[in-house]
């Protein structure tokens, strides 16, 4: 077993309750051939929420503002988008459970505000965004993005946000900067799933991320402040998240509180977990199979069921073949 399974923390009488429960679902969810399907966890240690959220709607007590924001031509749509009720209450944020519905359960409290963003490392001017920083330095823009999950769901969502590039210029990098890493906020007060391995599956907390500075300053690389037209809420990574469209949904890191220029490929929390299972690039590619599962499909969340949504098939990259040429020197079944 991973030593990252560990509990970094001593367990509280809370967490024994976790347990009952959690070893509750988990026997019912046997009982019913239900336990490992899909799940992005190696050896099964959670349950797959194949109920998913349909037949709950989950309260949404938190508070969103509406954004401002310009619509270009280039990153409209015709695809189907998916419904605001199944982007906000089917999630991955282990920070608050690993169900998909936990998150908009268990997120709803979380405190946005006041927030503080620190670009710093291999930069010439370390900067340090304040909550209004994040919707009022940069001009923003509705982005309608394809999000493929690596457990082979995906959506299409309209985001609010800004390039990475515009943030990472005013930075002013140093030539010897060659990555970019990422960092959630590490709060295990408010985030349940960091007090609790038995709630937040045991990740080495703070999920962390990483980009090559090249992926970075990509056009398509989105700093994500909303989605459909206000601020996102907690469950998406409120109040700023990390959006690069062509890669799996996992290097889309939420609830980012900083950002290091650095000169070493940054670690990667998944990647760390389980090398064979997640790799550092994770571009969506469909000629590369997970392990466990085929990445040549996906099940595409619009509108209905969660049961009857239909198949389509996964395309290199998700589609954006634009940032191809960031990968001509690679081996991409070796560098997965
Ligand atoms: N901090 C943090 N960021 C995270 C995750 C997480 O568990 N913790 N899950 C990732 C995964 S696996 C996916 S698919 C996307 C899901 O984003 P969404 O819930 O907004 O659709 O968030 C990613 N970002
Ligand atoms: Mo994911």
């Amino acid at each position: 077993m991973n030593k990252r399974y560990q509990p970094s923390v001593k367990l509280t009488e809370n967490d024994v309750t976790d347990e009952d429960v959690y070893l509750q679902r988990r026997k019912v969810l046997k009982s019913l051939g239900f336990i490992g399907l899909g799940s992005l966890l190696p050896n099964s240690s959670q349950a797959f929420n194949l109920f998913g959220s349909k037949e709950e709607t989950p309260t949404r007590t938190f508070v969103t503002q509406p954004l401002s924001f310009a619509k270009p031509e280039k990153y409209a749509s015709q695809e189907t988008q998916t419904p605001y009720e199944k982007v906000t209450s089917y999630n991955n944020f282990y920070e608050f459970g690993t169900s998909k519905e936990d998150p908009a359960k268990l997120a709803q409290e979380f405190k946005v505000e006041p927030w503080t963003l620190t670009i710093d490392g291999l930069v010439n001017k370390p900067i340090t965004l304040s909550y209004d920083d994040l919707t009022q330095r940069f001009s923003l823009e509705e982005r309608i993005y394809r999000l493929r999950c690596v457990e082979a769901w995906s959506m299409v969502i309209p985001w609010i946000g800004f390039p990475l590039s515009e943030l990472i210029k005013q930075a002013a990098p140093l030539s010897s900067a060659k990555y970019v890493a990422f960092e959630t906020l590490f709060d295990p007060k408010q985030m349940p799933g960091q007090a609790s391995r038995f709630v937040g599956g045991g990740l080495d907390y703070p999920y962390v991320e990483g980009l090559t500075l090249a992926e970075a300053m990509h056009p398509l690389t989105l700093m994500s402040v909303g989605l459909y037209g206000k601020t996102l809420m907690p469950q998406n990574g409120a109040p700023i998240r990390l959006v690069v469209p062509w890669k799996y949904g996992f290097k889309n890191i939420k609830s980012i509180v900083r950002i290091r220029l650095t000169d070493k490929q940054p670690r990667s929390t998944w990647n760390e977990l389980a090398p064979h299972e997640y790799g550092f690039y994770a571009n969506v590619n469909p000629n590369v199979d997970h392990p466990r599962w085929s990445q040549k499909t996906e099940r595409r969340i619009t509108a209905g069921g969660l049961l009857s949504t239909k198949r389509i098939d996964t395309q290199l990259f998700n589609g954006y073949s634009e940032v191809a040429s960031l990968y001509s020197n690679l081996d991409l079944r070796k560098f997965y």
